[in-house]
């Protein structure tokens, strides 16, 4: 039975999943994104998991597609094969928060990966960039899309032209990501807010995803009445009644996900 290249660990109420291939930089083959995909669903079916953190080992968070892999397919096979988005959008999919906990690098599929997840916490020594036109290929699993929208036109455009790598200090200007965190402490850092979410309502955690990610699909419009129309429907729940309650009382709230 060979080693697991990604591995899920329950951390109380959090999933915690690390990229686990440090030899070649945690490097996004078949299989990789096989286990990931197949852990996304674990945690997404666990009941007591409210929070995934998703990590990498050694330098890197992943330093991108497997480029060994990708080498040998011709058109027809990425076409038949769906190559890059077959399982890759697990994440986008999923409806519990990921944060992603960059420790180092995140290239090409790796920064998409990132980007894939609801925020990004980085350490000092994270870099990202879109290198794939460097290697024949241009981004394929929404980096010239979610980088765009993340960061604007000009510095994206920019990136995935030239496949410049981006610091951490870069990355928190432009809003890549939400906060660098010391290295020593990303992820314990990660588990914590992870935490936090977690043992809030999860009713409404999954609603307020579900309208941050709307923002990016439609008109400003349309986004506001959908979000009142979920921010009406969390009057129904007792998790609502239950929050009023302990504000008032002054204790903290113990929701029950109803
Ligand atoms: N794939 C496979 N193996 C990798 C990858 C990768 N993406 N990145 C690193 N590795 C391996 C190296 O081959 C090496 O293994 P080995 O020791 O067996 O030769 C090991 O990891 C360590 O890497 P290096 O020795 O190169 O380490 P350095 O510190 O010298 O360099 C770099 C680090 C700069 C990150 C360098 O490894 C590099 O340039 N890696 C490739 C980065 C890259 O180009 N990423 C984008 C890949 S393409 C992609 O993600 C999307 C493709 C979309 C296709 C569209 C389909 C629809």
């Amino acid at each position: 039975m060979p080693a697991p290249v990604v591995i899920l660990e329950k951390r109380g109420l959090v999933g915690l999943i690390t990229l686990n291939r440090p030899d070649a930089l945690n490097a996004l083959s078949t299989r990789v994104m096989d286990e990931l995909t197949a852990h996304i669903r674990t945690c997404e079916a666990d009941e007591q998991i409210g929070c995934m953190v998703l990590t990498g080992t050694g330098r890197a968070f992943a330093a991108g597609a497997d480029i060994k892999e990708m080498a040998d397919k011709g058109y027809a096979d990425a076409l038949l094969e769906d190559f890059i988005t077959r399982n890759w959008e697990e994440a986008t999919r999923c409806r519990k928060p990921i944060i992603a906990a960059v420790n180092g690098l995140a290239l090409g599929g790796g920064c998409e990966l990132a980007m894939m997840c609801d925020f990004i916490l980085c350490s000092e020594a994270a870099r990202f960039g879109q290198p794939e036109v460097k290697v024949g290929v241009m981004p394929g699993a929404g980096g010239t899309q979610r980088l765009s929208r993340s960061i604007g036109k000009s510095k994206a455009m920019e990136m995935c032209l030239t496949g410049r790598m981006m610091d951490a200090a870069e990355a928190e200007r432009c809003g890549l990501v939400s906060r660098i965190v010391p290295a020593e402490g990303l992820v314990e850092e990660a588990l914590r807010v992870a935490t936090q979410i977690a043992e809030l309502s999860r009713p409404i955690i999954y609603m307020t995803k579900e309208a941050v990610n709307r923002s990016f699909e439609v008109p400003l419009s349309e986004g506001v009445r959908f979000e009142r129309r979920l921010a009406h429907t969390t009057f129904a729940l007792e998790d609502h009644k239950e929050g009023a309650a302990a504000f008032a009382a002054r204790r903290k709230p113990v929701y029950k996900h109803r």
